[in-house]
C-alpha cells in the first residue's frame, strides 16, 4: 500500500497472504493478497497464478507481520484453484482466482478476532460514487521500493464514476465493466504491487462488503490516477457455482 497506515490484522481479518514455495529454490516467497471468503475459500487475482505451480501455494491467515509467526496465525496449504474461464492476461479483464484450502475435516479457517470472511455484495449492489472503502495489504509502499512491507497496511480509496474509470487516466490501457476505479482523491492511497488479489471492502449497512479485488493500475498513488479493481458483484454467480460444485 502506497501512502496509508501501518495496521493490524484484527481491521481487516479477511486479509491473506498468498505464498509460493519454489521447490528448486527451496524458498518461500510472497506472491500476493487474498481474501478468506468462507472457511475453506479464498479469493485472489488471476494474474497471481500465471507461472503454473499447483500444489505449491501456501495461504497465510491471521498475521500482522508478514514474516513474523504469531499465535493467531492459521496457515493451509491450497488444494485447488480455479482462474476465471475468460480471464485476460493481457488486458487483465475477469482477473479473479478462486482457491480451496485443504483440510482433511471440512473446515479450514476457524473464527477469531484475526482471522472472519467477508462479506460477499448481493450481485446488483451499486454503491454511491465517491463511497470511502478501504484497501489492505503487505505490499510495496513505493512502485520501485524492493521490498514488501512487513506490516499490514490500510488505505483510504473512494469509488470512481465508472464514466472516468478510462484510458486515458490509465496509461491508455482498456477498462472494461468487470474493472473499477478507485483512488484517494488527495492521491496519495493506493494498492501496489504485491497488494493485487487483496480486499476493496466498503461499508454496506453498517458492514464491510468486499466490492473489489485489487488488480492494475499505472504506478502507484499517481496523482488523478485510480486504482484498478476486479469488480466482485459480477461473479458472484461464478463464486457460489464453484462453491456448491466443489
Ligand atoms: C501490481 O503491480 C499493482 N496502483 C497493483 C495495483 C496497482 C498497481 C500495481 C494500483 O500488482
Amino acid at each position: 500500500i502506497r501512502g496509508g497506515q501501518a495496521s493490524d490484522i484484527r481491521e481487516h481479518p479477511w486479509q491473506a497472504a498468498i505464498t509460493v514455495y519454489l521447490p528448486r529454490a527451496k524458498s518461500y516467497n510472497f506472491l500476493c493478497g487474498g481474501v478468506l471468503i468462507d472457511s475453506c475459500w479464498i479469493l485472489s487475482a488471476a494474474h497471481c497464478f500465471q507461472e503454473r505451480c499447483d500444489k505449491c501455494n501456501i495461504m497465510v491467515l491471521g498475521r500482522t507481520f508478514r514474516l513474523q509467526n504469531s499465535s493467531s496465525e492459521q496457515i493451509f496449504d491450497v488444494e485447488k484453484y480455479w482462474i476465471h474461464e475468460q480471464y485476460d492476461d493481457e488486458t487483465y479483464d475477469n482477473d479473479i482466482a478462486l482457491l480451496k484450502l485443504k483440510s482433511e475435516v471440512g473446515m479450514c479457517a476457524i473464527h477469531s478476532p484475526e482471522v472472519l470472511p467477508a462479506c460477499l455484495p448481493e450481485p446488483n449492489l451499486a454503491l454511491p460514487d465517491w463511497t470511502e472503502c478501504e484497501i489492505s495489504g503487505y505490499g510495496k509502499e513505493e512502485e520501485f521500493s524492493p521490498f514488501y512491507s512487513e506490516r499490514i497496511k490500510r488505505g483510504l480509496v473512494r469509488l470512481w464514476p465508472q464514466e472516468q474509470c478510462v484510458p486515458e487516466k490509465l496509461a491508455g490501457r482498456l477498462v472494461t465493466p468487470n474493472m473499477l476505479c478507485a483512488g484517494d482523491t488527495r492521491g496519495l492511497d493506493d494498492a501496489c504491487k504485491g497488494d493485487s488479489g487483496g480486499p476493496l471492502v466498503c461499508p454496506k449497512n453498517g458492514r464491510m462488503t468486499l466490492m473489489g479485488l485489487i488488480s492494475w493500475g499505472d504506478g502507484c498513488g499517481k496523482k488523478d490516477t485510480p486504482g484498478v479493481y476486479t469488480r466482485v458483484t459480477n461473479y458472484t454467480n461464478w463464486i457460489s457455482s464453484k462453491i456448491r460444485a466443489n
